[in-house]
């Protein structure tokens, strides 16, 4: 499914309004799918702290929310602009691609708690197809 003209324009409308708190929101999103979905605690098992508010929680939501504020500005060539970041993913880390779904899922509860009222239906669909497109974008070096 892609990205509508008007998805994009929701999305980078709303991102403009939420992306000062970005390393707030990737933090506790990355916590959160840590603590509800602790299958996902595997890939981090290197970590000291997999805790919400840890250090490395906190550190690494920073720089996931960094990509996906990138993301935003790819919207056009999602594929060819995280294919690095899906190399990453695929062929080092190994990670099931459908713990993309969990993460995003997270990232919808994350962001609905913070900014509730930009948080609109429309918003709502036009940022859970944004990270869809995203998720897939990445998850193309598993095809
Ligand atoms: Ni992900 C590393 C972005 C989903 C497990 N991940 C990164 C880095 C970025 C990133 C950026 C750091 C790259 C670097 O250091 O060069 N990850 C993203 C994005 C998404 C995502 C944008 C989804 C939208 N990653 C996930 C998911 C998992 C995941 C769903 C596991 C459940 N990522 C990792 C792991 C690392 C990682 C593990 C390495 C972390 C480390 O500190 O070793």
């Amino acid at each position: 499914m892609s990205l509508t003209a008007k998805d994009k324009s929701v999305v980078k409308a709303f991102w403009g309004k939420i992306s000062g708190k970005a390393d707030v929101v990737g933090a506790e999103a990355l916590g959160r799918m840590l603590t509800a979905y602790p299958q996902t605690k595997i890939y981090f098992s290197h970590w000291a702290d997999v805790s919400l508010g840890s250090g490395p929680v906190k550190k690494h939501g920073g720089s996931i929310m960094g990509a996906i504020g990138e993301a935003v500005g790819l919207m056009d060539d999602l594929v060819g602009g995280m294919s690095a970041l899906g190399e990453l993913h695929a062929f080092k880390l190994r990670m099931d691609p459908g713990n993309f779904k969990i993460l995003s899922h997270n990232i919808l509860v994350t962001l609905a708690i913070h900014f509730p009222s930009d948080f609109t239906p429309e918003v709502h669909i036009a940022v859970d197809k944004f990270l869809a497109a995203v998720s897939a974008a990445l998850a193309d070096k598993y095809r």
